[in-house]
């Protein structure tokens, strides 16, 4: 039998969990960000530096999957009437499609468009939550604090789009309400590369002053599947 605690070789030093308390939470691995003709292109991103994460990203799903853990999935995604998007989100930057407008894979980040699925690779399946989240935080108006309590889970461990953005903020978001957190380095990736360097580097510098960060390969060498 395996032991419950189990130890991940992480910067900036070992992260302990058990895998009965741990939840891998994809953070917006959506047709929007990652496919051309969503939101992220709309911005005027290159989307496909993000369709990289995507071999390593299914590796560690299918392994932790494997292992009996909690995954949780998180998709950027508006009510149809876009009550829950403030103009200070949809008015920012200068896209060309704004968020509710009719794009190519439907209306940009609106709840049940083709466009706001997760994509087919990482797919959720039956027993797994997927959360609709309005802002860039996983925990903002969306009760996953109240629904990851529930089972018990204390720790976090992080992949998804766009490191600094939404990953970083939901990061930031779980320490504050005592998620010891840790980030699988090659599992997230950003539009802008030294963004996501500098994240890494954040958030595990002063002693993991918001968490862990560590490659994939290092959980997967935990769980015993390489
Ligand atoms: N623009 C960008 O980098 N990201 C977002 O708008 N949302 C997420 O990160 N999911």
């Amino acid at each position: 039998m395996r032991k419950p605690q189990m130890q991940l070789e992480a910067q900036p030093f070992p992260y302990e969990f058990d895998i009965a308390k741990t939840a891998l939470v994809l953070i917006d691995m959506q047709r929007d960000f990652i496919e051309p003709g969503g939101f992220g292109e709309t911005l005027g991103n290159d989307v496909s530096l993000l369709e990289a994460i995507v071999p390593a990203t299914k590796k560690t799903l299918e392994a932790w999957r494997t292992a009996g853990g909690l995954v949780v999935h998180t998709r950027e995604a508006h009510q149809p009437d876009l009550s829950d998007c403030p103009p200070a989100k949809r008015n920012r930057g200068n896209p060309t499609l704004r968020i509710g407008d009719a794009g190519p894979m439907g209306r940009i980040l609106v709840m049940g468009e083709p466009g706001n699925q997760i994509i087919d690779a990482l797919a959720p399946v039956e027993g797994e939550i997927v959360v609709d989240k309005p802002g860039k935080g996983a925990f903002h108006a969306t009760g996953l604090h109240e629904t990851l309590k529930r089972r018990g889970i204390t720790h976090l461990l992080f992949g998804g789009v766009t490191t600094e953005v939404c990953v970083q903020t939901s990061m930031r978001e779980a320490n504050d309400r005592g998620y010891d957190c840790l980030l699988l380095e090659d599992c997230t990736e950003s539009y802008f590369p030294a963004f996501k360097a500098a994240t890494v580097e954040m958030l595990r510098a002063q002693g993991g002053i918001v968490g862990w960060t560590a490659p994939s390969a290092a959980l997967l060498s935990a769980l015993g599947t390489h």
